[in-house]
């Protein structure tokens, strides 16, 4: 049967009408959530005091994970910034966002995440949430891969790996700060300024529902505090890292700084009389550096897939939704969009085009039911590759082959391969299989 164009061109003009007219710029509904998400960059498993830090104070985050679900079965699905932050925003994994290494200032500048992926921004915007993304983008460096490209209203921040705290220049000399997609230089230790993108935002969107993205800078170097001056200037010479030699003391400031604008973001919430429908999420992009951060008890460091390159914090939090509990099953940053689209419930994603799944049951307290521990799920970073079924995890490097049973030895310091050949050889075989069905172009390093 051939049904007239005419006729089809009604039939979509009204659905397109009944979809935009849904939700756009409409009252906040108290039942779907503001989503506040925040990302730490480079923050350890053992860098807050919630995780058992007895150095670095940092009350704000802690109360957070004090009242809301506190995870410490998290991963990063990259072990280094880039690949994280594609995961979080298309929940798929890295490599089949196209992103399995860090998009390079030296090497990547005409480049970016795959514009056809659907993303967490794209999907929220089209619910008619208000959508920012104030901070570190890492996605590409030109304008047309940038947040306003991938479902953002608004963006200011930067888009190389790291920038001076108070300059705001990348580790290659060129000017880093962008509103919009115009380099446009403001004032500001980075760690605040963000912080006061998202407060102005969240006060500026009182009638409507709100996606917030903070991704920090905080605390990858150059490890600068509040209380320091601007070391970078452009095409000038200076010490990538920063030039305090106290690196550790300057981490634990950046940290602590990180912690009291976690704070002022709660504050604002409670002002506007938001927080009863806002979840806020916290969490990291990779483990910490060796030197000045921790992911004790785990062994490695960011970029290693041993459990400290990508076992990190995470905190859920949502006022009178998400009950007080310590949960050790496992989610990942893949998993963030598909949970967030079931807790939004405007149209769930189709989980069959993500690789993360809900873990929304589990946010909301009800435990049964719950698979996320029978996945297998992998990691891959140049050379070295993971692969976890729990207990199990494989390790993979030019130099090793590993063998781990996690619920016994956390730390990874017995290779079991030897004594447990099967789990090994099944373990690598879906690895394998899993390697072979990614078909992605990569940006890779
Ligand atoms: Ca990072």
């Amino acid at each position: 049967m051939r049904i007239p164009l005419s006729n089809v061109l009604i039939l979509f003009l009204s659905f397109a009408c009944c979809y935009c007219s849904s939700k756009a710029d409409g009252p906040p509904d108290a039942d779907r959530p503001n989503i506040v998400l925040i990302m730490a960059d480079d923050l350890g498993y053992h860098d807050l005091a919630c995780y058992g830090n007895t150095k670095i104070n940092t009350p704000n985050i802690d109360a957070l994970a004090e009242a809301g679900l506190r995870l410490t079965n998290f991963h990063s699905n990259g072990v280094v910034c880039s690949p994280t932050r594609a995961a979080l925003l298309t929940g798929l994994y890295p490599q089949e966002a196209g992103v399995e290494g860090v998009v390079t200032a030296k090497s990547h500048r005409d480049v970016g995440m795959n514009l056809d992926h659907y993303t967490l921004a794209e999907y929220l915007k089209d619910a008619g949430y208000a959508t920012a993304a104030f901070g570190k983008w890492h996605l590409g460096y030109q304008a047309k891969y940038g947040p306003l490209s991938q479902g953002f209203d608004h963006f200011k921040g930067f888009v190389s790996g790291n920038i001076d705290y108070f300059s705001h220049i990348d580790q290659e000399g060129y000017e880093d700060w962008w509103q919009g997609t115009e380099l446009n230089p403001e004032e500001g230790y980075l760690t605040e300024l963000i912080t006061d993108h998202g407060i102005d935002f969240i006060r500026a969107h009182q009638d409507s529902s709100f996606f917030l993205y903070l991704p920090h800078g905080a605390p990858h170097y150059p490890y600068q505090g509040p209380e320091d001056e601007a070391e970078r200037s452009i095409a000038g010479d200076f010490v990538v890292g920063g030039k305090r030699e106290d690196k550790d003391v300057a981490y634990k400031e950046m940290i602590e700084s990180l912690d009291k604008n976690v704070g002022r973001i709660v504050q604002t919430l409670e002002e506007e009389g938001r927080m009863n429908n806002t979840l806020i999420i916290f969490c990291s992009d990779n483990g910490a550096t060796p030197n000045v951060g921790s992911n004790a008890p785990y062994r490695g460091y960011k970029s290693q897939v041993y459990e400290g390159g990508h076992r990190v914090p995470a905190i859920f939090y949502w006022k009178g939704k998400i009950s007080q509990s310590v949960s050790d099953e496992l989610v990942l940053s893949m998993d963030i969009f598909p949970t967030i689209a079931d807790l939004v419930a405007e149209d769930p994603v189709n989980t069959e085009k993500t690789s993360g799944i809900s873990v929304a049951e589990l946010l909301l307290g009800n435990q049964a039911g719950l698979t996320n521990n029978e996945r297998t799920v992998f990691w891959r970073f140049k050379n070295q590759k993971a692969a976890t079924k729990a207990p199990w995890k494989v390790v993979l490097t030019p130099d090793s082959a590993e063998l781990f049973n996690l619920a016994n030895d956390p730390s990874e310091t017995t290779n079991l391969k030897d004594s447990f050949p099967e789990i090994f050889v099944e373990l690598n075989e879906s690895l394998k299989n899993w390697e072979e069905g990614l078909t992605e172009e990569l940006i890779s390093n």
